[in-house]
């Protein structure tokens, strides 16, 4: 039997982590996975994450099951953070999954569940996983358009027409904020251009937050989900907390999904449910609490939005050396984009053939589509980062 299975190409960016990890070298530079680290190259667990483990250690008295949709609390902490007073609670239909990936794939089936001809739209680029899903689930994909290449900057009159011509048997994924892997980010006044042309075609918007809190902050990283809550009836909405919580492998995550109203949602909560039921059954349980015990709690908090501050800023600071350091080494402004993009990632425009030798020479780990993650550079690596892309001859 299992000999009739056919070999599977592996994730790019999950094929370069373990390159990365078998690789001698002891000055090599690890750009690849999305994951955010400090200055000495840690990805640490944060403070309030600390804090919160250990009163759960003391005080939890059960690991029994919770329910099938996960606990209640979170999904209402989950649901205010994103959504805040943009739409009543009523018409929010919500379960937790396994970390962001898992929310991804349930609310794709869920769109399944609704329409088995489905076509999805998928940002040109985007994360991997959007495509693979849409394909594994056997929906259709269409592609718009979102980034210049050329010009390093989002395209958004070639956005804006191919969503022109969606329709209401279309779902259209969209990036919550920090956009992967470009960097490009919509403005308020395109979040508004998108919500009139969905709620003139139908179609139904997916948006997948993972990296609230990494671009403008916690509260300009919601704006353009809850610009479309407040504007249309639906929309699905799914949630990671791997990377503003620092909980990447305690896979905590959820779908929200906007109903028009507490029968529709009634009718969403069930059909979410039945999906967790036939895939996992419970939902993972302990990074969630943790996640509602800090959301919960106005000291931990506190603790944790000052906290995922200063790795925003840190971000921040990091895309301006390296823009700075290769101005001053290129002599020339082609990488001041750096500067201006949002988030973890931004495409460096390297060929297969550039990050190869970035790697092979350098030992610097880039993508294969030319996608660093600014995260995993430090004060000390920029000048060899800046070095290996030039002597690539970007
Ligand atoms: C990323 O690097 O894009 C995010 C991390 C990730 C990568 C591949 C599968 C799941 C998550």
């Amino acid at each position: 039997m299992l000999n009739r299975l056919s070999p599977q190409s592996p994730d790019k960016i999950i094929g370069l982590m373990q390159q990365f990890r078998a690789d001698p070298r002891t000055d090599k530079i690890d750009l690849g996975v999305g994951v955010y680290r400090d200055a000495e190259g840690r990805t640490p667990v944060m403070r309030a994450v600390k804090a919160a483990e250990e009163t759960l250690w003391r005080t939890q008295d059960s690991k029994g099951y919770v329910g099938i949709e996960g606990d209640p609390a979170f999904l209402d902490a989950i649901r205010t953070l994103v959504l805040g007073e943009a739409v009543p609670a009523g018409r929010v239909a919500a379960v937790a999954t396994p970390g962001g990936t898992g929310a991804v794939r349930q609310a794709l089936e869920l769109v399944r569940l609704a329409d088995r001809k489905a076509r999805v739209f998928i940002p040109a680029p985007s994360w991997p996983n959007h495509a693979a899903i849409v394909n594994f689930l056997g929906l259709g994909e269409a592609a718009y358009r979102y980034y210049d290449a050329g010009a390093h900057a989002l395209d958004i009159s070639g956005l804006l027409a191919d969503l022109e011509t969606t329709g209401p048997g279309d779902v259209v994924i969209l990036h919550g904020c920090c956009h992967n892997p470009t960097g490009a980010e919509l403005t308020p006044a395109d979040w508004a251009a998108i919500a009139e042309i969905l709620g003139r075609t139908g179609a139904l918007p997916l948006v997948d937050l993972a990296y609230l809190g990494f671009g403008a902050g916690l509260e300009a990283d919601a704006a353009g989900v809850r610009l479309l809550a407040g504007a249309l009836p639906e929309m699905l909405v799914s949630v990671s907390c791997s990377k503003n919580f620092g909980l990447y492998r305690e896979r905590v995550g959820a779908v929200l999904a906007l109903t028009p109203d507490e029968t529709a949602r009634e009718l969403v909560r069930g059909n979410l449910s039945n999906l967790n039921r036939q895939n996992f059954a419970f939902p993972p349980d302990h990074g969630a609490r943790v996640v509602t015990a800090i959301l919960g709690n106005a000291e931990l908090r506190a603790d944790w939005a000052a906290e995922l501050e200063t790795m925003r800023s840190r971000i921040e600071t990091l895309r301006r050396t390296l823009a700075d350091r290769l101005r001053e080494t290129s002599g020339s402004d082609r990488f001041a984009f750096l500067a201006g993009q949002k988030g973890l990632f931004s495409l460096i425009g390297a060929t297969p053939d550039q990050v190869a030798a970035m790697r092979e020479t350098h030992g610097v780990y880039v993508v294969g589509d030319g996608r660093i993650n600014l995260a995993g550079l430090s004060e000390t690596n920029i000048p060899k980062v800046a070095e290996a892309m030039l002597a690539a001859g970007l």
